[in-house]
C-alpha cells in the first residue's frame, strides 16, 4: 500500500506498508544485507539503532548459500535473520550478470556457473519467483536482464523485449505462488523493472509496456552501471512521466548522497546502494561537510567524533583517533563502527529529505547539499 502525502515539483513524500513492519516513510533508503547480514558485522538488531526502515537481501546469494529451501524450512527470511521489518529481495537478474561466469542468456532464462563453486545453475523468471517465495520477502523483484554499459541499440532492444516477456511470466508465477495455502508470505508484493540501457526511446517504450502489467511498484534498473551521471539523470527524466503516479518507484543500486537527492527531485521513492558499507570498510566516512578518510595521518590524535553534527551511536562514543587506531590495528570493530556510522548517515539523509519535503524546503535543501556531498 503506497500513499502520497505531498509532492514538491516531481519530488514525492509518501508512506508505504506491506506484510511486515509498520509504516515506511518515503523517500527511503534500503539497507543492504545481501546474504541476510549487513557487511561489517551488523545484525538485524543493529539496524534498529541506526534508523533503518527496510532491509534488502539477494535471491542469487541466498539461493546458492544456504539455499532458499533452508531459509523456508526455518520459517522464512524474517525469522531466519530476526528482522521483523519489511524486506525486499532482488531477483538475481543483476547478480547473475555481475558475479557468475559462463553465462548463457536464452528465452527461458539464464544458465550460469556459481561464483562460489562453479556449480551449473539455471534461473529464469519462474525460478526467481519460487526462490523469493521461499524466502518470504515482502517485496519480490521481477527477473530482468541488466544490460552491460555500453550496449548497442539493437542488443538493448532485444533484451528489454525479453525482460518484458519475463515480467509477464514473473507476474503469472507470482500470482500462483502467493495464493498457495502454504505460502511463506501470502502478502508478498511484486515490483517490475524498467530496462533499455541508455536509450530513451527503448526506456519509454518499455516503461509504458510494463505499466500495463499490474505490479505493486516499479523500479528503474540498468543505471549506475558505468554511464555518466548526467546520462543517468536524463534517463530518469525520460522514464518518470510514464511511471504510475500511485505506485512506488525504486531506483536500483543508487547511489551517492547527491545521486539520491537528485533521484528524489526526479520522483523516486526507494533507493539502495552498497556504497555506505563498502566505503566504510575502506575507512571512507560520510559527514555533513563531505567525506573523510580515517586512515589519514591527521586524525592520529583527533579527539572529535567522525562528524560533530552526527548523533549516531558511534559519534556519541568514539573519537577519530580511536577509530583510526582500530583501522590501523585491523580490528573487526573498526569495520563495524564505520559501517554503523555510514548507514546511520544514509538513513539520516533520507529523514532530512523527508523533513524538507514536509516543510516545503526541499529545493533549498537540494541546493545546499547536492554536489557538496559526494
Ligand atoms: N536489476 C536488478 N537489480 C539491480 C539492478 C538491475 O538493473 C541494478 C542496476 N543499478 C542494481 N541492482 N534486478
Ligand atoms: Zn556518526
Amino acid at each position: 500500500m503506497f500513499t502520497l502525502i505531498t509532492t514538491h515539483g516531481r519530488a514525492r513524500r509518501g508512506t508505504f506498508s506491506c506484510a511486515h513492519g509498520g509504516t515506511v516513510q518515503t523517500p527511503v533508503f534500503m539497507n543492504v544485507g545481501t546474504q541476510a547480514a549487513i557487511k561489517g558485522g551488523l545484525s538485524a538488531h543493529d539496524l534498529k539503532g541506526i534508523g533503518c526502515q527496510i532491509e534488502l537481501s539477494n535471491t542469487y546469494h541466498l539461493h546458492l548459500r544456504p539455499g532458499d529451501d533452508v531459509v523456508r524450512a526455518m520459517g522464512g527470511l524474517h525469522k531466519f535473520m530476526d528482522w521483523d521489518g519489511p524486506i525486499l529481495t532482488d531477483s538475481g537478474g543483476f547478480q547473475v550478470f555481475s558475479l557468475s561466469s559462463l553465462r548463457k542468456i536464452r528465452e527461458e532464462g539464464v544458465y550460469f556457473a556459481s561464483h562460489l563453486d562453479g556449480r551449473k545453475i539455471f534461473m529464469g523468471p519462474e525460478e526467481s519467483m519460487r526462490i523469493q517465495s521461499n524466502l518470504g520477502s515482502d517485496i519480490a523483484m521481477a527477473f530482468d536482464e541488466c544490460v552491460e554499459n555500453p550496449a548497442t541499440h539493437d542488443y538493448a532492444k532485444q533484451s528489454c523485449e525479453r525482460t518484458l516477456r519475463w515480467l509477464e511470466r514473473c507476474k503469472a508465477e507470482h500470482d500462483r505462488l502467493v495464493a498457495l495455502p502454504d505460502a511463506v508470505n501470502p502478502g508478498q508484493l511484486l515490483f517490475g523493472i524498467n530496462q533499455g540501457a541508455t536509450f530513451a526511446d527503448l526506456r519509454v517504450w518499455h516503461m509504458k509496456e510494463i505499466a500495463k502489467i499490474d505490479c505493486d511498484g516499479y523500479a528503474i534498473g540498468g543505471l549506475a552501471v558505468g554511464e555518466p551521471t548526467e546520462v543517468m539523470y536524463e534517463i530518469i527524466d525520460a522514464v518518470e512521466p510514464h511511471m504510475p503516479q500511485e505506485k512506488p518507484r525504486y531506483l536500483m543500486g543508487v547511489g551517492t548522497p547527491s545521486n539520491i537527492i537528485e533521484g528524489v527531485a526526479r520522483g523516486v521513492d526507494f533507493f539502495d546502494c552498497v556504497m555506505p558499507a563498502r566505503n566504510a570498510r575502506h575507512g571512507k566516512l560520510f559527514t555533513w561537510s563531505g567525506t573523510l578518510n580515517l586512515k589519514n595521518e591527521k586524525y592520529k590524535t583527533d579527539p572529535l567524533p567522525i562528524d560533530p553534527e552526527c548523533d549516531c551511536p558511534v559519534c556519541r562514543s568514539f573519537s577519530r583517533s580511536y577509530l583510526r587506531h582500530l583501522f590501523k590495528a585491523e580490528e573487526v570493530l573498526a569495520l563495524r563502527l564505520a559501517v554503523m556510522h555510514n548507514l546511520y548517515f544514509y538513513n539520516k539523509l533520507m529523514e532530512k529529505i523527508r523533513n524538507a519535503l514536509d516543510e516545503g524546503t526541499f529545493e533549498s535543501f537540494r541546493a545546499r547539499y547536492s554536489g557538496r556531498l559526494e
